[in-house]
């Protein structure tokens, strides 16, 4: 598929890909989502790729939100679909089996926070904002914020940044657990890279599985979740990357993993 607003790079088992959009700081249209989601889904289906990283084009935006100008243009029924969509490609993001790492380089503002919450884990530079702004054009968060935001910082946390709507620094994003690391702007997608090739070189299945646990156990009861993750781990044990990185172990050696 002819891609019109992402660039894709893979390396090294590291795919990269930059939402391209900085005359609209990387907003999120309907027709970058479309190209987003069959994206993702090419990348989750290749197995030479092993995690995925999220990023912006130039130096102010990571994804400005939602595009307002044609949010402005929908109608109810067009509303409630461009939602769906969003919601429907963040949510193939929590489902892929690799690891997503957003690298937020600037604004990550409404559907852009969303789409960095929907990642594993967020790295940020020290010129990142970010915030959920949509009760300031008379809105809410619709792309998952008022349910992903408060699973990761909590309810009060949470409340006082979508009531307010206002937008905080990389540092107490940091503070406050949105954000795992903060970087200078010019190291930012290497240190991702750098984290990016350290999970390709660990068993991809292992990850995969242990991703599945995290996501699924997080809407379970614990007893369920335990019960839950002894499976996968039992599934894991008729694999070969089980018995690759066990024998590996024991003789010494790097693992040869080959993802089955
Ligand atoms: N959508 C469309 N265009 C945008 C967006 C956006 N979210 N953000 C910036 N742009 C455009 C601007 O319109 C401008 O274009 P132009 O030059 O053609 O007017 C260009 O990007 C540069 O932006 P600014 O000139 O505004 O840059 P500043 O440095 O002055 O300001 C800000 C930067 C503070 C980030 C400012 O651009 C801003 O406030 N942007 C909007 C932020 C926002 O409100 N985001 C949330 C949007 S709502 C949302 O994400 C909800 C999605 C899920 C709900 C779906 C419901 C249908």
């Amino acid at each position: 598929m002819e891609l019109k607003n992402l660039l894709s790079t893979v390396e090294d088992g590291v795919a990269v890909i930059t939402v391209n959009r900085p005359h609209a700081l990387n907003a999120l249209n309907t027709e970058l989502l479309s190209e987003l989601e069959s994206l993702l889904q090419q990348l989750d289906e290749d197995g030479s790729v092993k995690a995925v990283i999220l990023t912006g084009a130039g130096e102010k935006a990571f994804v400005a939100g939602g595009d307002v100008k044609e949010m402005a243009t929908m109608n109810s029924h067009e509303a409630h679909r461009f939602m769906l969509m969003g919601q429907r490609v963040l949510l193939s993001i929590e489902k892929m089996k690799k690891p997503v790492i957003a690298a937020v380089n600037g604004y990550a503002l409404g559907g852009g926070l969303e789409l960095a919450l929907a990642c594993d884990f967020i790295y940020a530079s020290t010129t990142a904002k970010l915030g959920l702004p949509e009760v300031t054009l008379g809105v809410i968060p619709g792309f998952g914020g008022t349910q992903n935001l408060t699973r990761v910082i909590g309810k009060n946390k949470a409340n006082e940044l979508i009531f307010t709507g206002k937008i905080i620094g990389a540092e107490k994003a940091c503070a406050w657990g949105i954000v795992n690391e903060i970087y200078a702007p010019e190291e930012l997608l290497a240190r991702a890279k750098e984290v990016g090739a350290a999970i390709a070189k660990v068993g991809p299945l292992g990850v995969a599985y242990a991703k599945d646990a995290i996501a699924n156990g997080l809407n379970m009861v614990k007893e369920d979740g335990l019960r839950y993750e002894a499976s996968l781990l039992g599934i894991l044990y008729s694999t070969g990357d089980q018995k690759e990185g066990m024998a590996a172990f024991k003789e010494k050696r790097r693992a040869r993993f080959t993802g089955s």
